[in-house]
C-alpha cells in the first residue's frame, strides 16, 4: 500500500484568478506529487510503511535520524490540507460555529484575519501559516518549511502555504496580496 495524492475537491482552473491553472500545474502536479513519491521510497519496507501520515508525523517530528521522512510526510499532508482549505468560489463570513469561536478567542473575525496575515507574512523563508486549535481554543501559528501543528500536539483547522512556490507565478513575491486574496476569496470556510 503506497502514499497516494489526494485529489483535488475544484478543477484547478476554479480559483482563477486567485490560484492559476499554471500554479496548479506546478504546486500539485510537481512539487505535492514529488513529497508523495520521495516518501514512498523512503518508508518502503520500513515500520512506517502502513502507519497513517499524522502517525508518521508524530513519530519522526525532531528526530535527527527520520529528517527526510519527517518532511516528505509532513509535506503531503501539509499541502492535502492545503488544497482543502480552498474551494470554488470560497471566502466570505465563516460558518456560524467557527465565527463564534473566532469572535471568542480573537475578538471579532477580522482580528483573527489580522493575526493569520501577520504570521503568513511573518514567516521568514519557507513555511505555513495556521489556524489551530489547542486544547479547545482557537490559536494562529507559523511553522517553518515542512513543520506541522501535528508535530506539537495541536489540531490544524486551516492552513496557507507560504513557500515562494505557492504564490511566486501569480504574485511574484507579493506575499501579502496572495494571503489577502487566500482570506477574501479562496478560504473553505
Ligand atoms: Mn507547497
Amino acid at each position: 500500500m503506497a502514499f497516494t495524492m489526494i485529489n483535488l475537491p475544484y478543477d484547478k482552473k476554479d480559483l482563477e484568478p486567485y490560484m492559476s491553472e499554471q500554479t496548479f500545474d506546478y504546486h500539485y502536479g510537481k512539487h505535492y506529487k514529488t513529497y508523495v513519491d520521495n516518501l514512498n521510497k523512503l518508508v518502503a519496507e520500513t515500520e512506517f510503511e502502513k502507519m497513517p501520515l499524522e502517525e508518521i508525523i508524530r513519530k519522526t517530528a525532531g528526530k535527527p535520524e527520520y529528517t527526510a521522512i519527517f518532511n516528505n510526510a509532513a509535506q503531503a499532508w501539509n499541502h492535502a490540507f492545503f488544497w482543502k482549505s480552498m474551494c470554488k468560489n470560497g471566502g466570505g463570513e465563516p460558518k456560524t460555529e467557527l465565527k463564534q469561536r473566532l469572535e471568542k478567542d480573537f475578538g471579532s473575525v477580522a482580528k483573527f484575519k489580522e493575526a493569520f496575515k501577520l504570521a503568513a507574512v511573518g514567516q521568514f523563508g519557507s513555511g505555513w501559516a495556521w489556524l489551530v486549535d489547542n486544547a479547545g481554543k482557537l490559536e494562529v501559528m507559523k511553522t517553518a518549511n515542512a513543520d506541522n501543528p501535528i508535530a506539537h500536539g495541536l489540531k490544524p483547522l486551516l492552513t496557507v502555504d507560504v513557500w515562494e512556490h505557492a504564490y511566486y507565478l501569480d504574485y511574484q513575491n507579493r506575499r501579502a496580496d496572495f494571503v489577502e486574496a487566500f482570506l477574501e476569496q479562496l478560504v473553505n470556510w
